[in-house]
C-alpha cells in the first residue's frame, strides 16, 4: 500500500512501497496531489532503464530538452547527463559541470515563456560524502515578506533571460547564447494549486519592469535576501536509485556543489513542460525565427 510521509511542515514528501514502472492511474493520481502539495517528491530504491524514467517523467507532462546540448544524453536528447564528463580532456575539473546549480538558490526554465512545469532527477551514481540538494518554498518565501514589499511587487512583471544579468551561458554551445527576455509575474499564482508563490530568480532576472532601473536594482537585493525561509527547506541526501521530482513553479532548489571531484555523482535528468505548453516556443526559439 502506497505511503505519503511529509519530509517537513512545508516542503517535501516520501512516497514508499511503490514501482515507478508499475503504476495504475489511481496510484499515479495518489502521487501527483502528494506532488503538489509537498512540492517535492522522493521515491527510493527504484530500478529504471533510460527508458523506464521516461515513461514514467512523460505521465507528469511533455519532456523538452535541455538548452545546454553538450550536456544531453547522445541518444537520448530529452536526459541530461549531470555530472558526467566532468573532467576535459587535459584532465582540469570542469567546474560549470561540477559545480552545475550550486551557484545559487534558483527554479529551472525561467527563461522559457512557460516556465518548466518540474524537473525530475534519477540517481545513477552517488559520491562517499557530499552532492546534497536543497529545496525551499516559494510559497513560504511570498508569506513571509512584508506586507509593503508584496504591495509594491503586486502585478510586476520580471524580465528573465538564460545566464541572467551575469550571462552565465558556460553550458551553452556559442549558436545558443542569445535570449531574448520572456516576462513572468513575480507575484504568480501556482496554476494548479491557485496558491500564491514568489517567482523570482535572482540568477536569471534582468530587471522588474515598470519601476527605475535603481528601484528594480534594490527590490532584487531585497528578494535575494528574502527568498530562502529557513523553516521551509528540505534537504536531499542522495543514495542511488532514488527519484526526485520538484515543481519549478512554487520551490527553489540549490545543489550542495561539495562532493569529492573524484568521485563520480551522476543524474539522469528531465526538464517537464505543462502538457500543452509545448505549442509556446521557447524564447530561443522564438529570437531564432525572428533573426
Ligand atoms: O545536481 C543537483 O543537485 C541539482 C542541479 C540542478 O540545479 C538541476 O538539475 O536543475
Ligand atoms: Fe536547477
Amino acid at each position: 500500500m502506497l505511503q505519503v510521509r511529509p519530509l517537513g511542515p512545508h516542503i517535501g514528501a516520501e512516497i514508499s512501497d511503490i514501482d515507478v514502472k508499475s503504476l495504475d492511474d489511481a496510484a499515479f493520481a495518489t502521487i501527483y496531489r502528494a506532488w503538489l502539495d509537498h512540492n517535492v517528491l522522493v521515491i527510493h530504491g527504484q530500478d529504471l532503464q533510460i527508458d523506464d524514467f521516461l515513461t514514467y517523467s512523460r505521465r507528469f507532462g511533455i519532456l523538452e530538452p535541455h538548452p545546454s546540448k553538450s550536456t544531453r544524453h547522445p541518444d537520448y536528447p530529452e536526459i541530461t547527463m549531470l555530472g558526467a564528463n566532468k573532467f576535459d580532456p587535459d584532465g582540469t575539473l570542469n567546474m560549470a559541470i561540477y559545480r552545475r546549480g550550486a551557484e545559487g538558490w534558483h527554479t529551472d526554465g525561467a527563461y522559457d515563456a512557460v516556465p518548466f512545469k518540474a524537473t525530475q532527477l534519477y540517481a545513477v551514481a552517488i559520491p562517499s560524502r557530499g552532492g546534497d540538494t536543497l529545496f525551499a518554498s516559494m510559497y513560504a518565501a511570498y508569506d513571509a515578506l512584508p506586507q509593503t514589499l508584496k504591495e509594491r511587487l503586486e502585478g510586476r512583471l520580471g524580465a528573465f533571460a538564460y545566464g541572467g544579468r551575469e550571462k552565465r551561458s558556460a553550458l551553452l554551445s556559442e549558436e545558443d547564447r542569445d535570449w531574448k527576455p520572456v516576462f513572468h509575474p513575480i507575484v504568480r499564482q501556482h496554476p494548479e494549486t491557485g496558491r500564491t508563490a514568489l517567482y523570482f530568480d535572482p540568477g536569471k532576472i534582468l530587471r522588474i519592469e515598470g519601476v527605475s532601473p535603481e528601484e528594480s536594482d534594490v527590490l532584487i537585493d531585497e528578494l535575494t535576501e528574502r527568498m530562502i525561509q529557513p523553516d521551509a527547506q528540505y534537504r536531499h541526501k542522495w543514495t542511488v536509485g532514488d527519484v526526485v521530482i520538484w515543481d519549478n513553479r512554487c520551490s527553489y532548489h540549490l545543489a550542495a556543489g561539495d562532493y569529492p571531484p573524484e568521485e563520480d555523482r551522476i543524474h539522469w535528468r528531465v526538464s517537464i513542460h505543462e502538457f500543452g505548453a509545448k505549442q509556446n516556443p521557447s524564447a530561443r526559439e522564438v529570437a531564432s525565427e525572428r533573426a
